[in-house]
């Protein structure tokens, strides 16, 4: 026993994992011979189990611990080759850049959520298939608004193929407002949003495409005035254009869901017979572009989303961001926006890993 033991130990030294295996049912497994001295035992006197006992366990245990130990350290190595072979160095460069671009009006989107963030605003989202009631209701659009003419809005039938009545009509939405309705329907005020995405209306010529972007704010809260939407929309329109010459003028309008209302004007100065945002107004040769609307939200609109209009007062904002990409990245003419032409996307897209942030320069 004492021979097989040493016999038995050196193989285990040398053996590989297959190897080693072997060697366990060779000598523990069922049949195995160090078992076959166990079963021995049994039919021992006292006087011999008590000679050979400590000899056969002994075997088995000097058997079973190298087994044991081997295998620990086999195992230990298959881990290490494993990792030395899986291993990957995170702070090598990138080898190819990626073959896409961001498209410049997603560019504009993550742009605005960087700016709005920074003020203390949640991009908000909702369904670009709306009811009549989110879309035109709820904004004190009456049912005799120019906007609710057949011509204008892409209206789609409903799937359960009910008609149940104007407010349940199913269309493209013509705006984002609907987002903000049903944030206020669904969140307790204060609110701070903006609504980025696509919106519809049939309408299409050079500076109309059926398909376009609209960006949407919404504040609510008790005490708000014009003055905090002047003030939001100055810093939103600095931060965007990235200068500090920005000058805005408001002029009073019109739209159903606001009161008062007012249109947002930006000066603008000419640099090589094209107009550039910042300067300009009524002095220096320059002039105004309208890129916003705006006013206060109107009672109505705050009442039909339950909240009280005495206690809680708003303002809003509307513009377009394919008009917004084109003032500041210098396109004239919207239509490639949605041709997918990759020469078109090559020259105006942005790289997918330059995100925009205020630290490190909002158009990266
Ligand atoms: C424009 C004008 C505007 C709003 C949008 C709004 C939303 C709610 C309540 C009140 Cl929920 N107002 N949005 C307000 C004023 C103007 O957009 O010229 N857009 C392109």
């Amino acid at each position: 026993m004492e021979q097989q033991k040493a016999a038995t130990l050196a193989e285990i030294a040398t053996a590989d994992a297959a190897a080693l295996e072997a060697i366990r049912v060779a000598t523990l497994g069922k049949s195995g011979t160090i078992t076959a001295y166990l079963k021995t035992m049994g039919k021992l006197t006292p006087e011999e189990r008590q000679v050979r006992g400590p000899v056969i366990h002994g075997l088995r245990e000097a058997v079973a611990t190298a087994i044991a130990d081997r295998k620990a350290l086999l195992d230990a190595q298959a881990l290490d080759a494993r990792l030395a072979t899986e291993r990957l160095d995170l702070t090598l460069p990138v080898a190819l850049p990626p073959a896409g671009s961001v498209h410049p009006v997603a560019q504009v989107m993550d742009e605005l959520a960087e700016i709005f963030a920074d003020l203390g605003f949640a991009v908000a989202t909702g369904p670009e298939i709306e009811d009549d009631w989110h879309n035109f209701t709820a904004l004190n659009i009456p049912e005799t608004h120019p906007a609710r003419a057949m011509h204008d809005t892409f209206y789609v039938e409903r799937t359960d193929g009910s008609d149940a009545g104007a407010e349940a009509r199913m269309l493209l939405r013509t705006h984002t407002s609907p987002v903000q309705i049903r944030t206020m329907l669904s969140q307790q005020p204060p609110i701070r949003i903006i609504a980025p995405g696509r919106t519809y209306r049939s309408d299409s010529d050079a500076t109309h495409t059926p398909m376009f972007h609209q960006v949407e704010g919404l504040v609510i809260d008790r005490g708000i005035t014009m003055g905090h939407l002047k003030w939001t929309l100055e810093t939103f329109v600095k931060a965007y254009f990235e200068r500090d010459d920005i000058v805005l003028r408001m002029r009073p309008s019109y739209f159903p869901f606001t009161e008062p209302s007012a249109e947002v004007d930006v000066g603008f100065t000419w640099d090589k017979g094209k107009r550039v945002i910042g300067g300009g107004g009524d002095a220096g040769g320059g002039g105004w572009m309208e890129i916003l609307g705006s006013g206060m939200v109107h009672p109505r609109v705050i009442a039909a989303c339950g909240l009280d209009p005495a206690e809680w007062q708003g303002f809003a904002f509307g513009c377009g961001i394919d008009r917004l990409a084109m003032l500041k990245y210098g396109m004239d003419d919207l239509r490639p926006f949605f041709d997918g032409d990759l020469r078109w996307l090559r020259h105006y897209g942005f790289a997918a890993l330059d995100m925009p942030t205020l630290s490190g320069g909002i158009s990266a």
